[in-house]
C-alpha cells in the first residue's frame, strides 16, 4: 500500500481529528494502555495530635444529629485535591476520624459506599447495624456493609474517636453513589447487644431449619481487638509465620466465605516485634494505614515516613514499601485497602524488590506540608 499524503495534508488531517473529537491510537496507545499502573496518588502522613485537635474543636462547633449528619475530620490527599477530588485518601479509599461526645448520637442512614470503622480512643459508644447494637472498644474493627442502616450512640463518659474507612473514590468513579437518611432518625433497635460478635466466639449455631448459605455480609460485624491480638500473638511466637513483606499479619475475614470481612474494603492488622523490619514489595492495591501502637517508619518509593501511635499514612498503588519497628515495644499497624476489588476484577498483581536484600535506599524523609 502506498502512502501518498503530503506532510501538509497529514498535518491538516491531525488538526481535523482534534476538531471532530477523534484520535489516532498510533500516537496515544502508550498513554492509555500503560506498561505499569499510572496514578495521581501520593503517599502522605498525618500526625494523630493534629487530627485529634481538629476533631475536638469540631466538638465545640457542631453536634451530630443537629448541625451535621456526622462529625468527622477526613484525610485529604493533596495530590488528589489538585484534581478536585475532595475527601480522597487514595483514588478508591476515604478515611475520616469521627468524634462522638458522651450523650451524643449520629442518626441512621445508609449508602452504597461500604464502610469499616476502627476504634482509636474511648468506649461506651455503639454502632447499630440494621438495628443490632455493638459496643465499640479501642482496636475493634466494625463493618457497616454497603446499604445497611447504621447509626452511632455514645452512652459512655469520655470522648470517643474512631476511623471511618469508605470506598468513596471507587464508588464515585463507578458513578454508583446512593445515600438515604432513615425516615425518623433512628432505626428500630433489636434487644440483643453484641449478638453477631459473640455468636461465633465459642462455636457456631443456627436455629434448626434456618437456611444457611455462605456469602455477604459477614455474620460478624464487630471484630474484637482482643481476638486479633491473640491471633497475632500466636503467629509471632514462631518465625515460620513471618511474612517477609508484612511481618506478622492477619486479614479480617468473613467466616462463611473465607474471603475478606467486607466485600470491597480489605482490612489487615500487622504486628512488628521491636527491631523487626520487612522487605519491600509493591502491589496494585492501595491502602490507608493507622498506627494502633508503636513507633517506626515505612519507606515508600525511597521516602521515609516516620510514624508513631495514632498516625495515618497513605500507601499509593504500585509503590515500593517496607516497614520498620524502631521502638522497644511491639508495633501494630491497622490498614484498609482496595485489594478485594482488585481481586474480584482480576487486576491484583504484585512484585518483590530484588535489590539490596529487599531494602530500599532512603532518599528523603517526609515532612507534612500545608498547602499554600
Ligand atoms: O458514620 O456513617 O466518615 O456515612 C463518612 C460517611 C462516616 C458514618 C464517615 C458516613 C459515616
Amino acid at each position: 500500500m502506498s502512502r501518498e499524503k503530503s506532510e501538509e495534508e497529514v498535518n491538516q488531517y491531525y488538526e481535523n481529528m482534534k476538531r471532530d473529537l477523534v484520535g489516532p491510537l498510533w500516537h496515544d496507545l502508550g498513554h492509555m494502555v500503560t506498561k505499569e499502573p499510572v496514578h495521581d496518588v501520593e503517599p502522605y502522613l498525618w500526625k494523630w495530635e493534629t487530627i485529634r485537635d481538629y476533631a475536638l474543636t469540631a466538638g465545640e462547633i457542631l453536634e451530630p444529629g443537629k448541625d451535621a449528619e456526622r462529625r468527622v475530620v477526613y484525610l485529604q490527599n493533596p495530590s488528589l485535591l489538585k484534581r478536585g477530588l475532595v475527601g480522597y485518601g487514595t483514588h478508591t479509599l476515604y478515611a475520616g476520624i469521627q468524634l462522638l461526645l458522651p450523650g451524643e448520637m449520629a442518626p441512621s442512614h445508609h449508602h452504597s459506599q461500604t464502610a469499616v470503622r476502627f476504634i482509636i480512643e474511648g468506649d461506651g459508644a455503639y454502632t447499630a447495624v440494621n438495628g443490632e447494637r455493638s459496643y465499640m472498644e479501642r482496636g475493634d474493627m466494625i463493618l457497616t456493609p454497603a446499604w445497611t442502616w447504621h447509626e452511632h450512640k455514645h452512652e459512655g463518659t469520655e470522648p470517643m474517636f474512631w476511623m471511618d474507612g469508605l470506598d468513596v473514590g471507587l464508588v464515585r468513579t463507578l458513578a454508583a453513589s446512593f445515600f438515604e437518611p432513615y425516615e425518623g432518625g433512628f432505626y428500630p433497635e433489636e434487644p440483643e447487644k453484641n449478638y453477631s460478635a459473640e455468636k461465633l466466639a465459642g462455636g457456631a449455631f443456627a436455629p434448626k431449619g434456618e437456611e444457611k448459605k455462605p456469602g455477604y455480609p459477614s455474620p460478624i460485624f464487630n471484630y474484637r481487638w482482643e481476638r486479633a491480638q491473640y491471633e497475632l500473638q500466636r503467629l509471632s511466637e514462631s518465625q515460620d509465620n513471618e511474612d517477609p513483606y508484612d511481618a506478622y499479619a492477619v486479614e479480617y475475614i468473613n467466616p462463611t466465605t473465607g474471603g475478606p470481612a467486607d466485600s470491597r474494603i480489605g482490612t489487615m492488622m500487622q504486628k512488628l516485634l521491636p527491631g523487626q523490619d520487612t522487605k519491600a514489595h509493591r502491589h496494585v492495591h492501595s491502602a490507608i494505614y493507622h498506627v494502633l501502637e508503636g513507633k517506626g517508619y515505612t519507606v515508600i518509593n525511597g521516602e521515609k515516613f516516620e510514624w508513631a501511635k495514632g498516625d495515618f499514612f497513605i500507601l499509593p498503588p504500585w509503590s515500593w514499601h517496607e516497614h520498620v519497628n524502631e521502638g522497644t515495644e511491639d508495633a501494630y499497624l491497622f490498614s484498609i485497602n482496595d485489594k478485594p476489588v482488585m481481586e474480584k476484577l482480576e487486576l491484583e498483581f504484585g512484585e518483590t524488590y530484588k535489590e539490596n536484600n529487599g531494602r530500599q535506599k532512603i532518599e528523603k524523609t517526609f515532612e507534612p506540608s500545608a498547602i499554600v
